[in-house]
Formats: C-alpha cells, structure tokens, sequence
C-alpha cells in the first residue's frame, strides 16, 4: 500500500525536477537551434524523474538546499536522457517510440538524435563543473560537489552504464547465465541509479555508516528497478526475443528475487525513515510495480 505522504513528497521533487529541467541548458546559438529543439524534446517528454528525486533526497534526508543540490539532479536526468535517445536508434534497440511519443531519431533524424544525446552527456558535465566554480573558495563545500559529479561520471561511464550496454551488444547472440544478466542489469541500470543515490548522500555530506546504507539502497533498488522494467516488458509482449531474468527462469522467481532485492533496500534506510520517505516511497512504488 503506497503511502500518501510519501507520494506527495515525491510528487512535489518531481515537480522541482520538471521546473528547472531546462535551467542548465547552456544558450545554444540559433544556428544550432536543431540540437536544441531536440534535446528539449527529449527532457520534456513525460520521463518519471526517478534518478533526480533520488539526488533531491538530500534535501529531504540532511537538510540540504535545493539550490545547492538541483543542478546535479538535473545532470543525471541529462545523461539518463541521452542514454535513451542513443539506445532507441536503429543502431542499438531501433525504437520508433518511446513513452507514446516518436523516439528522437524518428522525429528529428537519426544524425540529430546521436548529437542530441551528445549534447545532452556534456551538458551534464558542464552543468556541474559550472556549479562548483561557485565554491572555489569554499573547499569543504566543494570537496562534497566533486565527490557527487565523480559517482555520476563512474556510474554512467566505462565501468557503468556504457559497459553495460556494451557487454549486452557483444553477449546478445550467447546463451545467457544468471552472472550474466545480473552483470548487465547490475551496470546498465542499477550503476546509475546507485550513482542518483550516492550524489544526494555526497551533496549531503554523508558519512561513512550513511554512504555504507545507501550504496546497498542504491544498488538494490537498481537491480530491481531492471526486473520491474523485464516484467512489465513480458507482460506487454516486448522484448520477447531479449535474454532477461525474466526470459531465462519465468514471471514467478523474477518477482521473488525483485522482492528480495527490494527488502534488502529497505533494511538499509530503514532508520533513516524519518527523512527517507523519497527511499521509502520508490521501494514500496517498485514493489506494487513488480505485482501488476
Ligand atoms: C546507449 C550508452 C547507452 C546506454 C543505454 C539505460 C540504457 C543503457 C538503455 C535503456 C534500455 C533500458 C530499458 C534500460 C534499463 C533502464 C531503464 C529501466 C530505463 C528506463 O528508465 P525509466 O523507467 O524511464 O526511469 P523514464 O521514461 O521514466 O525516464
């Protein structure tokens, strides 16, 4: 049962999310106005916000301000955006659609789509790198900042979301195995949405009992995060020739791994539920996900 506290909480970062998404857009010049245009379609086409929510929890969690927190969630909301828009090319997945709506590349072209989600990766890292020239002068504050942007660089790079789908091109044709898929699932999803989760901390200046709880948080709710996206995939028919937990042992066990996942995430925050209820809220949302 989904708390109406916590579901306002959340609702109301979304919201956050939603009114300052196009805030870090650097002024493009008109001459590229196409790469605008693109990239604002993309930001504005109904994405959940689940990542950003997670950086914003800081502010819920320790007390931190939204202004010193918005323009890293914003960031993660760019790279996750940019994965989307350069996994739905012909090249890759060859979506036509993507929550409802014409994928980028089918309606701006597919040379426009694999510059938008360029577009997009630097802004990220221009958004955060700008923030922090605020701080020189403040190295306490900016030693939180740098250690935010370096979990987002770690997560969606070379060793997280980029080798994930790269190990899921190359192992596509192979027969799979549970390492196998907990490996992809592990770096293409949950390296992500533990990063979401381990910049809030940082922002918030964690320490070491809290980066301890929330890795495990992060890394939990990531993996089941995937399944629930494999379940509701089988359900709807798509994906069908994809090697997923779901393909590999049936609907039933991947819901009983997903709830273990999911209880473990809980265990983890448990105590901090007086200021979690961002946590709390995304793990009881998953959990009613995963039985629909
Ligand atoms: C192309 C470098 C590169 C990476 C792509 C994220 C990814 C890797 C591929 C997308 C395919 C996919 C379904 C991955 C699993 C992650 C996932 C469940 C994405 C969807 O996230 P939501 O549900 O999306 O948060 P919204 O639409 O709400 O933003």
């Amino acid at each position: 049962m989904l708390s109406e506290h916590d579901r306002a909480i959340f609702n109301k970062y979304r919201k956050i999310v939603d009114d300052h998404i196009l805030d870090f857009i650097p002024e493009i010049d008109p001459l590229s106005k196409d790469l605008y245009d693109s990239m604002k379609y993309a930001l504005l086409s109904g994405g959940k916000r689940i990542r950003p929510v997670l950086v914003l929890a800081a502010c819920e969690m320790f007390n931190t301000p939204l202004a010193f927190v918005i323009p890293y969630a914003c960031a993660v909301e760019y790279v996750h955006t940019y994965s989307l828009i350069h996994d739905d090319l012909p090249c890759m997945d060859d979506d036509d659609m993507r929550r409802g709506k014409p994928t980028v590349h089918k309606q701006f072209g597919e040379a426009n789509a694999v510059l938008a989600g360029d577009g997009l990766l630097s802004c990220a890292f221009e958004t955060m790198n700008k923030d922090m020239l605020m701080y020189l002068d403040d190295p306490e504050l900016l030693k939180r900042k740098v250690r935010a942007a370096y979990s987002l660089s770690k997560g969606c790079g070379c060793r997280g979301m980029v080798a994930g789908q790269v190990t899921d091109i190359a192992t596509a044709d192979e027969q799979s195995s549970t390492d196998l898929i907990n490996y992809v699932n592990y770096k293409k999803t949950a390296c992500l949405i533990r990063a979401s989760v381990m910049m809030g901390g940082f922002l918030g200046g964690m320490n070491s009992d809290t980066w301890e709880d929330l890795s495990i948080y992060g890394e939990n709710i990531g993996m089941a995060f995937q399944l629930a996206d494999d379940l509701a995939d089988s359900s709807s028919g798509q994906d069908a020739d994809e090697a997923t937990y779901v393909q590999l042992f049936g609907r039933e066990k991947a819901v009983e791994l997903a709830e273990q996942y999911i209880q473990t995430a809980r265990n983890a925050i448990e105590k901090y539920y007086d200021h979690g209820s961002i946590y709390r809220y995304l793990a009881d949302l998953l959990e009613t996900r995963i039985h629909e």
